[in-house]
């Protein structure tokens, strides 16, 4: 595992993780499935994050599944960074992230 990561949980408090994205300091969009392979519902579910990025690099989490949907950003600090419900300002809304460097 990278020590860089995004990290999705189904609840509000780091709970239920939903999965895991290992960052390997690409530029990437990736929408989420349906589903988790389990067969958890993932699209819409999040409700918290964790992620690790280093600086010069963020995440956006997007409301749908294309690049161009409303999205809100978090810029890598080298350390954990733990964003709830209410930061994020959108509940079980979010459908994909993408990798970007400043
Ligand atoms: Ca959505």
């Amino acid at each position: 595992m990278s020590e860089y990561f995004l990290e999705v949980f189904m609840d509000k408090d780091w709970k239920k993780k939903l999965e895991r994205f290992e960052f390997d300091f690409r530029e990437e969009f990736i929408a989420w499935p349906d589903n988790t392979e389990s067969g958890v519902p993932f699209n819409d579910q999040v409700s918290s994050f964790r992620y690790c990025l280093p600086t010069g690099w963020k995440v956006q989490l997007h409301k749908d599944r294309n690049a161009n949907s409303k999205h809100k950003s978090w810029e890598g600090t080298g350390s954990i960074q733990k964003v709830n419900q209410d930061q994020i300002g959108w509940n079980d809304t979010l459908s994909a992230h993408k990798w970007v460097k400043l």
